[in-house]
């Protein structure tokens, strides 16, 4: 009996723009998968499309049919087996013909497909694969016009992407160019065999003590002939030795096993345990002949969304293996718009780095993609929650049959693919589509529980997101939990602060609030609300050609912000914060500067509110990352060079973390007249689950001379209750009559001894504040040959120092505020002894 074989289709593939017939228009692909953009460039037709105007010159791409072919030799086929050609992922219009026959036809790029070819490569030697792209953008148009009474409302990118499946962020979006791929874009294989495991999947049941945990395993089995003589063994392991193993026979196709295991070694976020991963293995057997064999690795834990009545309205937070969760973490965008260009490692270093920066959940966001298996595994291995979104974003989608059609088989294919990964914690229907309904004053009676009526609606999508995606998820993955949108909650309005999760844009977007009282601003989850910043200045440099555009306002900076009146929101905060400046290398500073405050002052108050009755369940700020060079709310560029928004977000996400806070005072509607007196609180946030005991400090210098100017207030002893917050003072009042030097408030606090987390409130606004002769040393403390600590002391206060940010190095902390009598040390791994690093303070 033959053992499956697959052969991957990597190399020898060719390409061409589909009207040039002539033989010499073949170009040669350097390897599938590809997308039409990357073949163009390694074959130097195109100039890299992230650099300067480049967009712009590649814009004929997306308005052309492309043509991929490779020459194929007939494998060698054992009697009784088939053929099968399987694609992982087109891009997105294709028509797949072997030998000019059509065997497929496809437009849904997040669709896998499988063809039979065997009677096709029946003749020995070659035969031609060709696959014909459609022009996406022209498809998604003539579609629109076919439907014309569909409503259809959208915002970003043209709203005809809204007829096509396909990652709707190639139409464009507030902060990526516009790219229309076309291509191979997942992998493509020629299989055969006579039987195999198509699918491998478990259901996993863990006892409330957690003393013992019960894994059902399925295979299900795809063979020529369906007899009676297969077997599955089934093999359960812990860091590679084997732990149980069980044989099933098929019944009607699915073998099934069950294994208890006592004393579970449970899959943990970090920062709460191990995210302990067991394997399950399934090896297909006919007689003594060994045929397929499939693993995966598996996670066991319960993931629950709990949402109870409380004095807040109604909670949303997580709770994993029992313990209550605060999820601070990040939206997530594509980190490329070349996606077949991110490799593993790439998915890896960025899912280290949320670890790095103590985030705990990811959102995939719905204008993206599906992502690639790696970014899951990235996130299995490492410990991030991962809230997973459909790809619908901000609009309101069509519904022809056809395309509900589609939909279904690409929720049904992608969930079978992803539902082993104990990462993933929820489903979500869409980004942004009940906004739109909202905005566009589309129909949504949310008592109208039939789903028919729904479809005959102006917002026939409702039937997608509260009908065909929760009908899936029921049937493939019941365990994991189903929100219909993001933000959603009950059906309420989608600003509603009290019930499901909200997008909080009224600082930048709509109301441009204080990026001050992010805090009030807030709901019951926060899935998003950002603030743009400029990248590092490599990154800069690596886009800007010419030195003379290398200033903040230049038309190629501009252009590299695809964000809505940009240029006056970035203004409207530096203005309003800070002393702005026209060299380039501050502006990018000062514009980190306001992102670092925005994201710190959201945060840092949303986890108070965790402590009180969970009325902030988590905050997934927008967004971690970038798809090219360029300006926008994300924390880390498209290079991974983190700004200091990303190490503000890691400090106030410190398991244990101290915050003090007075109340804002808003100096633009009171003619800039200074407060006569701020009340101000301290407070302790933790997510340990034992209570400790520390000792925390605060106390009041003087921006000016870094003296203290009143007695420092010390509590010994302070009782921290365990995953919640202790508030230390809630009543205490500045009385700047008699304090009337303007000073800062710095908070300490320690642990046994050691300093553990410290927080520094300043004066609003900063460009009030006189930062000269701040009196800032840093040297050089103890080094090894690949890491270097730098000690740092000041005898005035110090807002934001930032280390320049090199590639191959990684820093401890940065974004640092430094106040007197509070020496703090930075761990500069991968820095050599004669390397030194640059930094940078605010008034420098
Ligand atoms: C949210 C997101 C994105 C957008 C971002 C910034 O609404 O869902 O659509 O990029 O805001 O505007």
């Amino acid at each position: 009996m033959a053992m499956f074989t697959s052969h991957i289709l990597s190399t020898g593939w060719y390409f061409r723009d589909s009207e040039d017939s002539s033989p010499e228009a073949w170009m040669p692909v350097p390897e599938v998968p590809s997308v039409v953009h990357q073949d163009l460039q390694a074959n130097g037709r195109l100039e890299n499309p992230y650099v300067g105007f480049n967009e712009l010159d590649a814009r004929w791409v997306n308005e052309k049919s492309w043509a991929y072919r490779k020459i194929l030799q007939t494998p060698a086929i054992p009697a009784g087996s088939v053929v099968v050609l399987a694609f992982d992922g087109l891009d997105t219009f294709a028509t797949v013909k072997l030998d000019d026959t059509i065997i497929l036809e496809s437009n849904n790029m997040f669709q896998a497909h499988r063809v039979d070819v065997t009677k096709a490569l029946e003749t020995e030697g070659e035969h031609v694969l060709e696959i014909e792209f459609d022009c996406a953008l022209l498809r998604a148009q003539e579609l629109r016009k076919q439907d014309p009474n569909h409503k259809w409302a959208s915002f970003n990118g043209d709203p005809a992407r809204m007829s096509v499946r396909k990652a709707q962020y190639h139409w464009g979006w507030d902060w990526g160019p516009v790219l229309m791929t076309a291509g191979i874009w997942r992998e493509v294989r020629l299989e055969v065999y006579s039987a195999r495991l198509a699918d491998l999947w478990t259901d996993i049941g863990l006892d409330s003590n957690h003393e013992s945990a019960h894994v059902s395993a399925f295979t299900e089995l795809d063979a020529v002939n369906l007899d009676s003589s297969y077997k599955v063994n089934f093999t359960l392991s812990f860091e590679g030795e084997e732990i149980a193993r069980e044989t099933a026979t098929p019944k009607d196709r699915i073998a099934t096993v069950d294994f208890d295991i006592p004393q579970p070694r449970l899959w943990w976020p970090h920062g709460y345990g191990n995210p302990n991963l067991y394997e399950i293995a399934a090896t297909l057997e006919k007689g003594q002949d060994e045929v397929h064999k499939i693993a995966k690795k598996i996670g066991i834990r319960t993931a629950e969304v709990i949402q109870q009545p409380d004095k807040h309205g109604k909670s949303f937070f997580f709770r994993i293996n029992g313990v209550d969760i605060f999820c601070g973490g990040s939206c997530w965008i594509p980190a490329d718009n070349l996606l077949p260009s991110i490799d593993a490692e790439r998915y890896r270093k960025w899912i280290e780095l949320m670890v790095a920066g103590r985030q705990i959940m990811v959102r995939v966001w719905g204008g993206g993609c599906y992502e690639d298996d790696s970014f899951y595994q990235a996130c299995d291995d490492l410990g991030v929650l991962v809230w997973q979104d459909f790809m619908f974003g901000c609009g309101n989608y069509p519904t022809w049959p056809e395309l509900l059609e589609s939909i279904e088989q690409e929720a049904i294919y992608n969930v079978r693919r992803l539902r082993h990964h104990p990462s993933i914690v929820l489903y979500a229907g869409n980004n942004e589509d009940y906004q739109v309904q909202e905005s566009a004053g589309l129909t949504y009676n949310y008592e109208d529980k039939n789903p028919e009526n729904w479809l005959k609606s102006d917002f026939p999508a409702r039937y997608i997101y509260e009908k065909l995606l929760p009908d899936v998820i029921q049937e493939l993955s019941p365990r994991t939990f189903y929100h219909p949108g993001s933000p959603w909650g009950d059906g309420k309005v989608t600003s509603d602060p009290t019930v499901g999760d909200l997008h909080q844009w009224n600082v930048w977007h709509g109301t441009q609030e204080k990026y001050q009282i992010f805090d009030t601003l807030g709901g019951r989850f926060n899935s998003e609300f950002g603030m743009e910043a400029f990248p590092h200045l490599s990154t800069i440099n690596y886009f800007v050609e010419h030195e003379k555009d290398k200033y903040p306002q230049s038309h190629v900076l501009d252009f590299h912000n695809k964000a809505d009146g940009h240029e006056r929101r970035i203004a409207t905060y530096l203005v309003e914060n800070l002393r702005t400046a026209t060299d380039l290398e501050t502006y990018v500073y000062l514009t980190q500067v306001v992102q670092a405050e925005t994201m710190m002052f959201g945060y840092r108050g949303w986890r108070r509110q965790w402590g009180d009755e969970r009325h902030c369940g988590g905050a997934l700020l927008w967004q971690l990352n970038d798809c090219w060079p360029t300006i926008s709310w994300a924390i880390v560029d498209y290079f991974l060079r983190p700004k200091p928004a990303f190490y503000a977000v890691a400090r106030v996400l410190n398991p244990v973390a101290v915050g003090v806070r007075r109340e804002h005072h808003d100096w633009s509607i009171t003619h800039a007249q200074p407060p006569k007196t701020s009340k101000f609180e301290l407070w302790v946030a933790s997510s340990l689950q034992k209570e400790l005991s520390g000792k925390v400090e605060l106390r009041f210098l003087s921006v000016d001379t870094g003296h203290e100017i009143r007695e420092r207030i010390v509590h010994e002893d302070v009782k921290i209750v365990p995953n919640g917050t202790t508030n230390i003072i809630t009543d205490g009042v500045i009385d700047h009559t008699i304090d009337t030097e303007p000073h800062v408030l710095a908070a300490r606090l320690w642990l046994d001894g050691d300093i553990a987390a410290r927080d520094v409130d300043w004066p609003q606004p900063f460009k009030y504040l006189d930062f000269a002769d701040r009196g800032l040393e840093v040297s050089r403390g103890s080094e090894t040959a690949d890491q270097q600590t730098f000690k740092i002391s000041t005898q005035k206060p110090v807002k934001c120092l930032v280390f320049e940010e090199r590639d191959g190095i990684r820093l401890s902390d940065s974004a640092m505020d430094i106040v007197p009598g509070d020496d703090q040390t930075v761990t500069v791994t991968g820095l050599r002894p004669e390397e030194t690093l640059k930094y940078k303070f605010l008034g420098q």
